[in-house]
């Protein structure tokens, strides 16, 4: 959508279109309320602004959202579509596969969250290596590392969202 026409919609109509990037309520509420903006760029500066930093019951509450790398999102909503798209250089190699549900789970047992990482543009073989770095991550280094992910796929998908 042209950011015009984003910066003339009603505000639950700009919400519903800003909450697939990050189902957070008080970062979609700030943009919203933000409007209008001048340009692209004001509006990405408000985007990171308003996603620095997220609380930790608020990246729970997203983490919620995201399919684990390596599982195909299901369905026709928009968080789906982009998940897929993000995910699309994940191998479909079945030993693959098996590696990432493994490193998935000790993450899980580790942090007792999914694992997440801004996948769009990432080789398989670089989010394994990412996995098995982080999973040796303090508690409070991964959450930090989890809140920068999160925005950067917040950021990208804003991207994909708004045109100039
Ligand atoms: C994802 C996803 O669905 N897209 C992305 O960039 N990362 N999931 C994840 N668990 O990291």
């Amino acid at each position: 959508m042209k950011l015009s026409s984003f910066n003339s919609l009603p505000a639950s109509e700009a919400a519903a279109l800003l909450r697939p990037c990050v189902d957070i309520d008080r970062w979609v509420a700030e943009l919203v309320a933000a409007r209008p903006f001048s340009g692209k760029e004001p509006l990405m500066s408000a985007a990171a602004t308003a996603a620095e930093p997220w609380s930790e019951a608020e990246i729970d509450a997203a983490l919620a959202r995201h399919p684990r790398i390596g599982e195909r999102a299901e369905g026709a909503i928009a968080e789906a579509g982009m998940s897929r798209v993000e995910q699309a250089g994940v191998s479909r190699d079945a030993a693959v596969q098996a590696e990432l549900r493994q490193q998935n789970l000790a993450y899980e047992e580790k942090f007792g969250r999914v694992f997440l990482i801004r996948a769009a543009g990432r080789s398989t073989e670089d989010i394994l290596k990412q996995l098995a770095s982080r999973l040796d991550n303090s508690p409070e280094e991964e959450i930090a590392e989890v809140g920068r992910q999160l925005r950067e796929i917040a950021l990208l998908r804003l991207e994909g969202v708004i045109e100039q």
